[in-house]
């Protein structure tokens, strides 16, 4: 096979006083942290479409990045050197896992069946080279929304014959999901919400989304795959408004749509900034509901109002994740997914090997800030004194529900005005700085 990466040898750790580059200070994969080793708490995986696919094009002009792998008139077999490419990559950077959408690995051809005929032929290899390097699938999922077809929604789509594509297709790439071994499979309704609510039916629109879903869980369920569903939430871009907008109105619609037993979310950080959240946000939702499943590990960029992609780049923030994520029982089947692209200027193949190990130390150093917090109890004490009256008295009679207005009405009769408390923000913050 022919190396693409030739100037980078395999990435080690070398310890926070190292100069090389190419090298991890942080990130330590079998340093134990809390019971786990750094990579199984961490599961990173390196995002095909992103990491492969993305060619430096924005919205004024086309690509800037040149790639060996993509150098070839004939599509499939840019898609076989791009697989090698790709598992060369992992293999180097020392990552467990991988993430694809169908329509990254294989062309799309002129009709689904000798589109899934590509699919069938990269999949066998794909399963070879993880066979050979040991690299796992975190996740796979389909793109129902670069096709023409798919302008106005794939599962939400007025036409009927567009839903019945966008279902051949996510059956085909649950299929080749669990053919792969894929520990989770990622629903991310790309166009499903509309451009101007003057064509729109929203109430159907949604009923036909929960259709779709609950096909997939069917499918699912009878080919006997095993892996975890995700939704991953977005508001807004490429449509106006997508109906996934935030964790809060995905976990609505799956209760809703009595779907909850069967999903849970992905949450990617630069989503959860364009809803005006921000990813602590989210994920803090997700684990207080129960429907923390896996996270895109991203950032966005305060000025720019879309979706930047970005490589994850601030302690503060993954320190706060990780606390969160820990709390929260920490991945199971989930892991952090660097859905992220290099910048347009960024064009040679090692600025890849860059953006990635910065993103990996950045979360290992999150990742052991948080064991520190959570060892030391820090936040924790603050919080269980915060909230310490409903362990007994007035706060334990409400919570058991032993009371109702009329007896709340007269507790505060007979005793007043109630005591108040600090929020100690300040106190809080200087405490989690200590920790960076
Ligand atoms: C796009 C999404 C996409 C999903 C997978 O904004 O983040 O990359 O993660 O379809
Ligand atoms: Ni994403
Ligand atoms: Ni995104």
């Amino acid at each position: 096979m022919a190396e693409y990466f030739p100037g980078v040898k395999q990435i080690r750790y070398e310890g926070p006083g190292s100069k090389n580059p190419l090298a991890f200070r942080h990130y330590n994969s079998d340093e134990v942290v809390l019971g786990k080793t750094m990579a199984e708490h961490l599961r990173f995986a390196v995002c095909y479409w992103h990491t492969f696919k993305n060619l430096g094009a924005d919205q004024f002009g086309g690509g800037t990045i040149i790639r060996d792998y993509n150098d070839s008139s004939d599509p499939m077999e840019i898609a076989d050197m791009t697989l090698e490419a790709a598992f060369e990559f992992f293999t180097k950077l020392g990552v467990g896992f991988w993430c694809f959408h169908d329509r990254d690995i294989a062309p799309e051809a002129d009709d689904l069946a000798e589109t899934n005929k590509r699919l069938d032929k990269i999949v066998q290899k794909a399963g070879k080279l993880q066979a050979d390097t040991g690299v796992k699938l975190l996740w796979g999922t389909t793109n129902a929304f670069s096709h023409r077809r798919f302008m106005a929604g794939a599962g939400t789509n007025p036409s009927p014959g567009v839903f019945a594509y966008a279902a051949s297709q996510i059956k085909k790439a649950i299929e080749i999901t669990k053919e792969l071994g894929g520990a989770g499979y990622v629903f991310w309704g790309g166009r499903e919400g509309y451009d101007t609510l003057l064509n729109t039916d929203m109430k159907r629109e949604l009923d036909h989304m929960a259709l779709l879903l609950q096909m997939a869980v069917d499918y699912k369920k009878k080919i006997g795959f095993k892996g975890q569903f995700y939704i991953e939430p977005k508001p807004k871009e490429p449509t106006k408004h997508q109906y996934d907008s935030d964790a809060g109105s995905c976990y609505a619609f799956l209760q809703k749509y009595d779907l909850l037993g069967d999903f849970k979310l992905n949450i990617e950080a630069n989503h959860a900034t364009l809803a005006g959240h921000d990813f602590c946000h989210e994920l803090a939702f997700c684990v207080a509901n129960g429907i923390l499943g896996s996270v895109d590990a991203n950032r966005g960029d305060m000025l720019l109002g879309w979706d930047t992609d970005q490589f994850p780049n601030n302690v503060y923030e993954t320190t706060l994740a990780m606390y969160i994520i820990l709390k929260g029982g920490g991945f199971t089947t989930g892991g952090l997914n660097f859905d992220a692209h290099v910048r347009r200027q960024s064009i040679d193949p090692v600025d890849l090997f860059h953006g990635h190990i910065g993103a990996m130390d950045v979360f290992a150093r999150g990742l052991k800030n948080a064991a520190k917090m959570i060892e030391d109890k820090a936040l924790r004490n603050a919080v269980d004194q915060r909230y310490s009256g409903w362990n007994q008295g007035l706060g334990s009679r409400i919570e058991n529900g032993k009371v109702g207005f009329d007896e709340l009405e007269t507790y505060i009769l007979e005793n007043g005005e109630p005591e108040l408390q600090s929020g100690r923000q300040e106190l809080l913050e200087n405490l989690l700085n200590d920790y960076i």
